[in-house]
């Protein structure tokens, strides 16, 4: 029978699914291999052929490791909670829950098609309740948790009340908010309940606290800074203010530096954990505190000093001011009632900016004088104290000690509002920023004149603790992390208020189940669509948090969950847990680097603190896939009128169009273009519809047109006039015959008419074709485009393939003859070479090599069962359902070859492939010695020094340079 793949396909399908085929065991004498991919958020638009790349990659390698021995976890879910679900019923009033429900359904079935070698025993939706149980049970641990810098991990909320109670706050070494108390273990015993939870609060590692967000009031959430553009909203333009709220955090900040270690260890690509690293942003320098001079009208001020962060605190004597965030605290108090209006004014202005765009500008002066100083606690020089936006609130200290004559932003502002510039350094040039370590020493002050960079700076700390006015300090730019939105569809937080003061809910009221609502947006009174639901309070009396837990809560655990799918008992079993360990392989987008990747290593790492799970790092080797992108197509049509023009004609025109500019007589569609007009300056007429205007530019318009209607660029006419009713009547300038579309490679998209379903291509060709496809493309972390132009060639490679099996007629015919030499070879040869492919997740490769295997075995005439049976196993993991069916029909036993053994290289075959290679020395040719090809250099040095002949050469003595250029010479000096 020819290749139908169809029902082959759907077979193999059935069969997997029916037997449970990919279910991984919780016990097995065999090594375990966790292959991970990025679970889905699952849209409405289905997968296209970009999705499946990482999965079809992934799903390669899980085969293989189940060849190899491995017992492997190859699991599958969804991220479910969302945006884009809640959007839509806010629109049309479908619960979110049947929306999600209904795309499942479809990414399931495109999934299944693909044939992938999911265990879908073990399942897991974040939005379904017995999945985020333990998402709040995690966030339940996280709040009765406090970091212990000590110890350096996380400890039972418990250990420090226990502590208080004995010792009072001293010896505590906290990952804690700024304001702390400080107290005696009687102090403590005497404050109240709810004192005493207030000041737990700031030591919880989630917590509750007034924070600056993003705002959008049109969309009634908080916005995270990629969301904002130039203060506007980015979905929807609405625009965004700074706004503080009461927010749920997560003191992500206490694993700054473990999640900077951390990175050294796990095999990741090099630039995604470069941008981990700047996103944690660890900057090693002093804080320093100025005093206030209260002389003035601060004289009341409660706080003495004003604490900045600096990593140069060697320039502190060419400090001419201090700069304060505009949010900073103290603002307020600081101003003299002159300066009120113009600080006032300047704060409403800085509002509208979002701190990304804040950070981003660096041209743009602007600030206020609060008309207030500090003093230089090194030399009591009065400084001035300004606000200005380049200072952030969020980081360091939101406070800077501000060089004109060090730093360029500085030195802009310093000139901007003509403040005066002290220079440090024995330098020219003060507008390039002062580099000490560059140019030399200090000049401004005897206590460090003469000094280095070095020196400076140790001085500089020296001094200032000893006066008690700053000390060494570690800062990160990282900043804790919000933990909620104003939203509906995601998980609620199981929190309830007493008097103001945040409780955990009990732990057997686990999973608090998201409530039904009427509407899915915020209450009249602006209270997250939660404030909707009716009689929903805990106990029946308390009040509930009424937002709900972010989009990376659900993600942020999910692999522990592969591991016990189904435990309602606990979020994972120790004994699972302790056998699945980690993630070996994890495949997904780069776009996740400083979100899910990070979040889920922070989480690894506080649920390996509090003793349930047992690696530090969740993500062993992590591979970033590539996107695909759309190949779109695009049809000419000469503007008001129903002509379309082929690709090159286009372009001639638009060579014409410039001629005209010149001046130049063109000669170009006789019947349709009036030259007379073409020379006039009112060429350009409606009615004559002339196509080109007055400045000879062509008047023609390039729409996106379907790319499914399309075949290597030609276009299909009748299919291209039924596509779209204004299109009925079109007609068409051809070139050669056929109208050939234009060409371009941009993001796949709806709009752009270039979203390939994979569902097409798998009616087409078979899934087999689209696996080996997707990977033929190009390397897996390079982005490429969609383009069909080749897919025929896999298929007819496939359908090769299925012929070596096959005699004429199509009948089922393999001999049992031994293997040829030549077999032998074709075979080993492809053996060593895929494995070392997949070994470097290289899989392009391979199936080119595939390609040439075939043709080989094809010259060769070859139906040799014991070679094409290798053939299938090795082929089985990228086209596993030809290969099943090929398995059965060599008469294996009833079942799967998921199992089989991977054969197993043998380089005796391969030695025939020799070369007589010269064997020069000193420069002289001596003799010549067969070696075989597939050697490496090393190996064939040792090979040719043990030659009896070799050796005679050498009396006894050692080369001292062996010179081995493969396939060429072998050149040894003595
Ligand atoms: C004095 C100084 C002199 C500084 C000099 C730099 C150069 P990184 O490396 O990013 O940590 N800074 C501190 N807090 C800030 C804030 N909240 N907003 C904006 N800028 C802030 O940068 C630390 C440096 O950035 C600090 O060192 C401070 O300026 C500024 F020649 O202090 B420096």
């Amino acid at each position: 029978m020819d290749y139908q793949f169809k029902d082959i396909e759907q077979k193999w399908q059935l069969f997997w699914a029916e037997n449970q085929t990919f279910k991984a065991e919780d016990n097995s004498t065999k090594p375990k291999y966790y292959v991970l991919d990025m679970f889905p958020y699952p849209s409405g638009a289905g997968l296209h052929v970009g999705h499946p790349l990482g999965y079809i990659a992934s799903d390669i390698f899980a085969r293989y490791k189940r060849l190899k021995g491995f017992n492997v976890l190859h699991p599958m879910g969804y991220d479910s909670f969302g945006l884009p679900a809640e959007q839509y019923a806010i629109q049309t009033g479908q619960h979110p829950a049947l929306t999600t429900e209904a795309n499942i359904a479809t990414y399931r079935r495109q999934l299944d098609q693909i044939g992938f070698s999911f265990d879908w025993s073990r399942e897991v939706r974040t939005s379904s309740p017995g999945y985020y149980k333990w998402t709040q049970w995690i966030f339940m641990q996280l709040f009765n948790s406090w970091y212990n810098k000590t110890a350096d991990k996380a400890e039972g909320i418990d250990k420090l009340i226990a502590h208080f109670e004995q010792n009072g706050s001293a010896g505590i070494n906290a990952v804690s908010d700024e304001e702390v108390l400080s107290f005696s273990a009687d102090e403590w015993k005497a404050l109240s309940h709810d004192e005493q939870q207030a000041e737990l609060l700031k030591y919880r590692i989630t917590y509750l606290r007034e924070s600056t967000v993003n705002w959008c009031p049109a969309l009634g959430t908080v916005l995270a800074n990629d969301e904002v553009k130039d203060g506007f909203s980015e979905r929807g333009g609405y625009p965004v203010e700074q706004k503080k709220m009461m927010q749920w955090s997560m003191r992500i900040t206490a694993y700054a530096q473990r999640l900077l270690e951390g990175l050294d260890k796990i095999d990741w690509p090099e630039p995604l954990k470069e941008m981990q690293r700047n996103w944690i942003g660890k900057s090693v320098g002093a804080s320093v505190r100025f005093p206030i001079d209260k002389s003035a009208h601060n004289a009341q001020l409660a706080i003495d000093y004003i604490e900045v962060f600096t990593t140069r605190v060697d320039t502190i004597f060419g400090v001419t001011l201090l700069v304060i965030a505009p949010e900073h605290e103290l603002v307020a108090s600081l101003t003299t009632p002159e300066q009120k209006g113009a600080i006032d004014a300047y704060i409403a202005q800085t509002k509208k900016k979002s701190e990304l765009d804040r950070m981003a500008d660096t041209k743009t002066v602007s600030g206020a004088f609060t008309g207030s100083y500090v003093l230089n606690p090194l030399n009591n020089e009065k400084v001035p104290i300004w606000i200005a936006d380049y200072v952030l609130a969020g980081y360091g200290t939101g406070a800077v000690m501000a060089v004109p004559s060090g730093d360029q932003r500085d030195y802009l502002f310093a000139k901007h509002f003509d403040l005066p510039i002290v220079p440090i350094m024995d330098i020219q040039n003060i507008e390039i920023e002062a580099d000490p370590t560059k140019d030399g020493l200090y000049i401004n002050s005897d206590f460090i004149n003469g000094l280095t960079y070095k020196e400076a700076t140790a001085a500089v700390i020296a001094k200032l603790e000893e006066l008690g006015a700053g000390k060494a300090k570690v800062n990160f730019r990282m900043r804790d992390a919000i933990f909620g939105r104003q939203r509906y569809w995601g998980e609620p937080v199981p929190v309830y208020f007493k008097d103001g003061l945040p409780y955990l809910i009990d732990e057997s009221d686990l999973p608090l189940v998201l409530p039904e609502v009427d509407k899915y947006l915020p209450t009249e009174s602006g209270e997250p669509p939660l404030g909707r639901a009716t009689d929903w309070k805990y106990k029946g009396i308390s009040e509930y948090e009424l937002s709900t837990m972010p989009g990376w809560a659900g993600s942020s655990w999910y692999w522990y969950r592969y591991m016990d799918a189904n435990n309602d008992k606990e979020f994972a079993s120790e004994a699972a847990v302790k056998y699945w360990k980690d993630v070996d392989l994890y495949i997904g987008g780069s776009e996740h680097a400083t979100g899910h990747l990070l979040y889920s290593r922070f989480w690894n790492k506080f649920l390996k603190d509090i003793g349930v799970v047992f690696e530090e790092e969740p993500f062993k080797k992590l591979i970033n896939q590539g996107m695909i992108q759309g190949r779109s197509n695009f049809v000419y049509r000469l503007v008001k009128t129903d002509k379309f023009v082929s690709k090159n004609i286009f372009k001639n025109l638009l060579e014409y169009a410039s001629l005209i500019k010149k001046g130049q007589v063109i000669q170009l569609f006789e019947d349709d273009i009036n030259y007379d007009k073409l020379y006039n300056d009112n060429v350009y007429n409606e009615d004559d519809k002339t196509y080109f205007n007055y400045n000879g530019e062509l008047l023609i318009q390039n729409l996106h047109v379907d790319v499914n209607i399309v075949t290597n660029d030609i276009l299909d006419i009748q299919k291209f006039k039924k596509w779209r009713p204004e299109f009925t009547n079109s007609e068409f300038i051809l070139e050669d015959g056929k109208y050939i579309c234009g060409v371009e490679v941009e993001k796949m998209s709806k709009s752009k008419f270039n979203v390939v379903n994979p569902d097409d291509i798998i009616e087409r060709y078979g899934a087999d074709t689209l696996r080996m496809y997707e990977m033929f493309l190009g390397p897996l972390e390079q982005s490429k485009p969609w383009n069909t132009n080749g897919i025929e060639g896999v298929f007819k490679f496939l359908r090769k393939f299925w012929r070596l099996f096959h005699n004429d007629q199509w009948q089922f015919s393999v001999s049992g003859a031994e293997p040829s030499k030549a077999e032998l070879k074709s075979l080993h040869k492809i053996i060593r070479k895929v494995e070392e492919d997949i070994d470097r997740f290289s899989f392009n490769t391979s199936v080119s090599s595939f390609m040439i295997a075939v043709n080989e075995l094809t010259d060769l005439k070859s139906s040799n069962k014991a070679i094409l049976q290798d053939m299938v196993v090795i082929l089985s993991p990228y086209a596993p359902h030809i290969c099943e069916e090929l398995w059965t029909l060599l008469g294996n036993a009833a079942g799967t070859l998921s199992y089989a053994a991977y054969p197993k290289f043998n380089p005796s075959y391969l030695v025939e492939d020799e070369f007589a290679y010269p064997i020069s020395i000193n420069g002289k040719t001596k003799m010549n010695l067969n070696i075989s090809l597939s050697l490496a250099p090393a190996e064939i040095e040792a090979f040719v020094l043990a030659n009896a002949d070799v050796q005679k050469y050498l009396d006894g003595k050692a080369p001292k340079k062996v010179i081995v250029v493969k396939g060429r010479i072998v050149n040894m000096v003595v």
